[in-house]
């Protein structure tokens, strides 16, 4: 009896502790929150409006992330979130489908009954002490505001291995949308080739700000890189080596697909280019007929430019171009397909300007728009062709002229390949040498007279790499200056100033060091630690 007695108080006692351990995990109310200030949070590109609530949100192994039921898009982009937290948090948070709003604690995503005025790619992100909403028309437009919360968490978020907590978020409300509709890089494949898996990490890097555009430069004297069936010598020969000799390589079709999947998972389109009639030497020595001369040049090496060029005339060129703009077309999604057109320094003006019409219209008859570099104003530019320009304010203002729109990629200030002053190692300097302020400091509505923001398309920063050989010169290069150049195509010109920027700048070296980053510690910004 008196055992029996003693055992129910034990077990009463244990029922006790149970409750009162189950009551204080499952109200998380009930816990003090942390007072946080969201304006004193570091977010690049700059969101457009931002009002504090001064509390915390906090994510725990309780939350998961919410989605409308029926959008498989949106579904993808609430994976995506788990995906890049779960390995550093260890929340095990997971995507669900819901029908509606979910309780306390969680994330939730949705595309329906947005703000129409945020646009495609705006994003509205409420959040609460308890739980986060994001809602935007689109999926994109949720994927831009996942990149918003990734950044409001703390850096150590971003690795991929286990990391200590809390996971908390400053509480507010953001209403974001973008400057312009293209947001870009490039990358030069041809002068050092770059493998599948680095142009992946340069997709995921420009993801997180809010980039939406890669521009692969396929073709070059160096190197073509692109696989295309109907002429295969193109990458047996032509891919076969690089700047200073070494290796090269190429992306077989099957290859590009996936970066291009790759890529349209991130909301980001591959634009492909290939570089003509000029810087097109591995293809004239992989198929003698594309000479004038009939005979196949030598492979090249080195880093001169402009003396190569397809023979004009001939019908041939034509018929290859049209396979190879074919080819490619129909493995890219994205609206836009690049013919090059730059420093043709051995095409005669008189051929030149044929050679581009042709092109434009070969481009067109497989769906594309076309974009070129600037000298391609000296030709008659169709109605939806795109100038890009780069150096010459003349020839841009001339395809303005023409009805053009123009992405803006000023080489004295946004050409990633150059160095940063006069003892950087890597890079070149033909077009200045670019500090990050100067990066930063510019602005694309002013920066060409007669340009202004009803003419642009939008931003994109180029990286040559006649001298970058691996991923880590290259984010040497690109970081910095990158998240600048991003601000700039994103955020409102009256919202940036360098000396707000460089604050907020440097708040991001710990999440660079995060990603495993070797970014250039440049003396103007003051970086921070932690
Ligand atoms: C100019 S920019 C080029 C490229 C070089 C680059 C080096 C442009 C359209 N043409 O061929 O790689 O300079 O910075």
């Amino acid at each position: 009896m008196i055992l029996f007695n003693k055992q129910r108080l034990f077990y009463t006692l244990i029922l006790v502790v149970f409750t009162a351990v189950q009551i204080s995990c499952s109200t998380p109310a009930t816990k003090e929150k942390v007072a946080m200030d969201i304006m004193k949070e570091n977010i690049i590109p700059q969101p457009v409006s931002m009002e504090a609530t001064n509390s915390s949100f906090e994510l725990t192994a309780e939350s998961d992330i919410y989605v409308d039921a029926g959008s498989e898009a949106a579904m993808s982009v609430a994976q995506y979130l788990a995906d890049k937290l779960n390995p550093s948090t260890g929340l095990g948070l997971e995507a669900k489908p819901t029908n509606e709003a979910p309780d306390a604690g969680n994330i939730y995503l949705t595309i329906s009954g947005a703000d129409t005025q945020l646009g495609e790619e705006g994003y509205n992100l409420t959040i609460a002490e308890e739980g986060i909403t994001l809602s935007a028309n689109t999926p994109a437009g949720l994927f831009y505001g996942v990149q918003t919360i990734r950044q409001l968490l703390p850096a150590k978020a971003a690795m991929n291995t286990a990391q200590e907590g809390p996971w908390l978020v400053a509480t507010g409300i953001i209403k974001d949308q973008p400057a312009y509709e293209y947001r870009g890089v490039m990358l030069d494949v041809s002068r050092h080739f770059f493998s599948v898996e680095d142009v992946k990490r340069y997709i995921d890097l420009i993801a997180l700000y809010k980039m939406n555009a890669m521009h692969l430069h396929l073709s070059d004297d160096q190197g073509w890189r692109i696989e295309i069936k109907s002429w295969p010598n193109l990458t047996a020969h032509g891919g076969s080596t690089q700047v200073g000799g070494g290796e090269g390589g190429f992306y077989t079709q099957e290859q590009y697909k996936d970066i291009v999947k790759y890529a349209q998972e991130r909301h980001i389109i591959i634009v492909p280019e290939i570089d003509m009639p000029g810087h097109t030497n591995a293809a004239l020595a992989s198929y003698a007929e594309l000479n004038c001369d009939g005979k196949a040049t030598e492979l090249y090496t080195g880093t001169e430019v402009g003396f190569s060029t397809f023979c004009t005339d001939k019908e041939i060129t034509y018929k290859f171009i049209d396979d190879v703009v074919r080819e490619i077309s129909e493995m890219t999604p994205g609206p836009y397909f690049h013919i090059g057109g730059d420093e043709s320094h051995v095409t005669p003006m008189e051929d030149y300007i044929p050679f581009v019409n042709k092109v434009q219209e070969i481009v067109a008859a497989h769906g594309k728009k076309v974009l070129g570099w600037d000298e391609i104003a000296n030709a008659s530019l169709q109605d939806d062709t795109f100038v890009q320009f780069w150096a010459d304010v003349e020839n841009t203002t001339n395809g303005v002229n023409q009805g053009a729109k123009v992405l803006m990629s000023p080489a004295k200030k946004i050409y990633l390949d150059m160095q940063y002053d006069s003892t950087t190692h890597l890079g070149l300097h033909w077009a200045a040498y670019i500090e990050v302020d100067s990066a930063y400091a510019w602005e694309p509505t002013t920066y060409v007279p007669g340009i202004g923001k009803e003419n642009i398309l939008g931003i994109e920063a180029p990286i040559w790499s006649e001298t970058i050989t691996n991923m880590d010169e290259l984010e040497f290069m690109v970081f910095p200056r990158l998240p600048g150049v991003a601000e700039i195509a994103w955020s409102p010109v009256e919202k940036r100033s360098w000396d707000e920027y460089k604050v907020r700048l440097g708040a991001h070296g710990p999440l660079f060091k995060a990603l495993g980053i070797d970014y250039y510690a440049s003396k103007l910004v003051p970086w921070k630690t932690e």
